[in-house]
């Protein structure tokens, strides 16, 4: 090191006036690192730097939307004051300002049209103790029974399927660190290394140890790198595969009788059923080679611990939760669960994707996984929250048929809180006519996302810097998160907002709390006795424990690993389900001869509403692109690097052509963290799965063409 180095650097610690430390934990996704944010201060000069903390189920990683989480969270562009739009233009305005005018408005709109005409819209980034208190200001605040959360579009097809198939729905069966101890991992339509980039060692670790790993996408990824074997799929036909490798396990008596007997209920109906399959015709199906489908079949069948983890590749399909039944019957024909080293997973997306999903955010449920059609749990929760059962609204529906009934005029206000659905919207051009058509929207964000553009009222919140709260990740693990900072500006955190929304609608004696914790211990006992139960967690625990749900007393740590001995349906039996092979909704045709798929890229996140505001990671990739094989790129006359069109029945968008050598040739894949003419989702298909209302994000047929034809005639 030089001498001027040295005396450069001690210059610059004298002058280093202040240092402050931050304990927090990554906003992003469903992995939960942890963090310590330094804050330097010279001057009004001020340097930061980030350090993994140990504690959590990363063991010290940190992945680089981690590391750089703080510029969003300390960006300018925070809005720091209520906003009202008045002649087209945000103005700033005071809290009781905006609160009467909610009150006004809601008020208004519910007594002309009732009060499912205001409908609630959250997320899966609010803490527990948020989206707890948002399913409460839905049901009590605003008595109506249109409420429901971007984890529709996200962990629907899962949820469902392991709560048909288990009785229960929890992201992980099996803690993390019991992933190398598999023999075979199967990685369906999941791409860890860019979506949890964390949790790879696990599987890195798993491979060492000698396990086999089969990863299926249409597409090359860093995760697909990583196995030994690469199903390249057609889009949405892994039902059909998974029919294929069943009835190659059956065919080799690989199946583990004793454990069907014993544990499963609905065997005889899969058996018969694929008795009737045919390899030759699945071959065709998803376009692999028998003879691959075999092999598959046999690898995962012939060892004794065996893991399958699904994510929205195979989720995110019109017919997502059979899919992921099919990959549940995989894993029960094997007897791969409920030991270690051997489970299903579902690998959760965001922050709190897990826990935004037990206590209340969903259009038919209440706290603990309570359902809101079942008079005992309607009767339970209505005690909790001091109402009569009757006062209790029922079920509503489904994120994407809110936006349809907002199109229709049957809700005429929304109060979205954590979500961009503007972007985040299957058929986004319906999204967009439906939030316009609005006669009153309330946005609650940290920004003015393309949604806030279109809203009547923006409500300043705060970020994971300010905000303390539970989450729980994917393994089911609870975690608290604390606050670094205080809220800048006029921002409240979303707990805050809802309970002064609430008093502004006269409803302050359901909404009086002083603290997160006070939310927390109202929900452990909302949960108390449901399948989500939570009464044995209290802050203390989490400061000094190490805790999972179900956790029903304090006497208890929660279960890391679940099904051990029984399953959580009344007969202590898993269910098993004959599966199709079922086919996209939407079919390619001569119009639209290429299937597109969508998903992420490592530095972005979601809408991008955060990431495109960081400048570490938006550099990383600045704009959208579409990934196109060379063959395929030549026949529509696509010039790599160029800018491309790519239309479906439902609309356009525009992005760069990327060739890729390892993508299908029938297939486009393009990632959906851009808005504006380069949202993916102007494009996508939106239609439902008929069991979880899960939209087709993963497949819908369309052409390209370049922008402008650069082909020579
Ligand atoms: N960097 C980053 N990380 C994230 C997020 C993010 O936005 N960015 N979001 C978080 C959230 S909310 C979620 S839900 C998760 C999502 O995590 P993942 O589900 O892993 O991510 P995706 O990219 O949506 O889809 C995974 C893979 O499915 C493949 N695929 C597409 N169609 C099919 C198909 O028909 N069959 C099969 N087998 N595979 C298919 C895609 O090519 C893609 O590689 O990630 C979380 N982590
Ligand atoms: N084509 C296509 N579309 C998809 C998907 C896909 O794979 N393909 N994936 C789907 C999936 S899995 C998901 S999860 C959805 C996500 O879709 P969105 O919910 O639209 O995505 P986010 O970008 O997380 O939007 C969150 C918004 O809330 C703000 N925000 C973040 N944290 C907080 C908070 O704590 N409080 C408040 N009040 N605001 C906050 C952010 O600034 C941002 O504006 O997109 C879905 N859409
Ligand atoms: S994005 Fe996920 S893997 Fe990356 S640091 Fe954050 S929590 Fe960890
Ligand atoms: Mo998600």
């Amino acid at each position: 090191m030089t001498s001027s180095f040295l005396e450069h650097f001690r210059h610059q610690q004298q002058d280093t006036e202040t240092e402050s430390v931050m304990d927090t934990q990554c906003p992003f996704c469903s992995v939960q690192c942890t963090m310590q944010l330094l804050e330097q201060r010279t001057g009004d000069r001020k340097k930061y730097k980030v350090l993994p903390l140990k504690e959590t189920v990363s063991e010290g990683r940190l992945c680089i939307k981690g590391r750089n989480a703080h510029q969003h969270a300390l960006h300018k562009e925070r809005i720091l004051h209520p906003m009202k739009k008045v002649n087209g233009q945000f103005v700033e305005i005071t809290w009781e300002e905006a609160l009467s005018f909610i009150n006004k408005q809601f008020r208004t709109i519910q007594e002309q049209y009732g009060p499912d005409a205001v409908g609630v819209y959250g997320g899966g980034s609010l803490t527990n103790e948020e989206a707890y208190l948002l399913g409460k200001f839905a049901r009590v605040g605003l008595q109506t029974k249109h409420i429901d959360y971007n984890g529709r579009y996200c962990m629907s097809a899962a949820a469902s399927a392991m709560n048909e198939a288990f009785g229960l729905d929890r992201g992980l069966t099996n803690e993390m660190e019991e992933i190398p101890l598999a023999e075979c991992i199967l990685l369906a339509g999941t791409n860890i290394a860019e979506c949890q980039p964390t949790l790879l060692p696990y599987f890195r670790k798993a491979k060492d140890n000698g396990a086999f790993i089969i990863a299926i996408d249409p597409r090359e990824t860093l995760t697909t790198k990583l196995a030994d074997l690469h199903l390249k799929v057609k889009p949405g036909m892994d039902a059909a595969l998974v029919n294929g490798m069943l009835k190659v396990i059956l065919d080799r008596n690989l199946h583990d009788e004793q454990f069907i007997k014993e544990r499963t209920e609905g065997f005889e109906q899969v058996q018969q059923h694929l008795s009737e399959v045919n390899l030759e015709e699945i071959a065709d199906l998803t376009g692999l080679p028998r003879e691959i489908i075999e092999y598959a079949g046999v690898a995962f069948g012939s060892v004794s611990r065996a893991m399958v983890f699904t994510a929205r590749g195979v989720e995110q399909q019109t017919h997502g939760h059979e899919t992921v039944r099919n990959f549940i019957n995989l894993v029960l024909a094997t007897g791969n669960i409920g030991k270690p080293g051997a489970g299903y997973g579902a690998v959760t997306g965001q922050g709190n994707g897990q826990g935004g999903r037990e206590h209340g955010q969903k259009a038919d449920q209440l706290p603990g996984y309570r359902s809101i059609e079942n008079p005992e749990h309607r009767n339970y929760i209505a005690r909790v929250w001091g109402i009569p059962e009757k006062a209790l609204p029922g079920k509503g529906v489904s994120a994407y048929e809110m936006m349809e009934k907002m199109a229709d005029g049957e809700i005429s206000a929304l109060f979205i809180m954590g979500s961009n659905p503007l972007i985040s919207t299957p058929n986004a051009n319906l999204a967009e006519h439906a939030l316009r058509r609005l006669k009153c929207l309330v946005v609650v964000d940290m920004f003015l996302s393309e949604t806030g553009e279109l809203a009547d009222l923006l409500l300043p919140s705060s970020s994971y810097l300010e905000d303390e709260g539970t989450l729980t990740n994917l393994e089911g693990r609870v975690t608290l998160r604390r606050a670094a900072r205080s809220c800048p500006g006029k921002v409240k955190h979303d707990w805050e907002i809802l309970c002064d929304v609430a008093r502004a609608l006269g409803k302050e004696t359901y909404f009086s709390y002083s603290k997160a914790e006070d939310i927390f211990n109202e929900l452990r006992l909302a949960s108390k006795g449901g399948k989500a139960d939570y009464f044995g967690i209290t802050y203390t625990r989490l400061k000094e424990e190490r805790m999972y749900w179900p956790c029903p007393s304090m006497g208890h740590r929660g279960e890391g690993r679940l099904f051990d001995g029984s399953f959580a349906r009344t007969n202590g039996k898993a269910k098993m389900l004959p599966v199709i092979n079922h086919v996209p909704m939407e079919q390619t045709s001569d119009r639209y001869p290429l299937h597109l798929t969508t998903g992420r890229v490592m530095s972005h996140y979601l809408s991008g509403a955060q990431t495109r505001r960081s400048p570490a990671l938006s550099a990383r990739q600045i704009e959208s692109f579409v990934k196109i094989h060379p063959k395929t790129a030549h026949a529509f006359g696509i010039k790599d690097g160029t800018m491309v069109y790519v239309d479906s029945q439902r609309g356009r968008m525009k992005a760069r052509g990327a060739y890729d050598e390892s993508i299908r040739e029938d297939t486009l894949f393009i990632p959906f963290h851009w808005g504006g003419e380069q949202n993916v989702n102007n494009v996508t298909y939106d239609g439902l799965d008929p069991v979880c209302k899960m939209p087709g994000f993963k497949v819908c047929a369309v052409k390209v063409s370049p922008v402008i034809d650069l082909t020579i005639n």
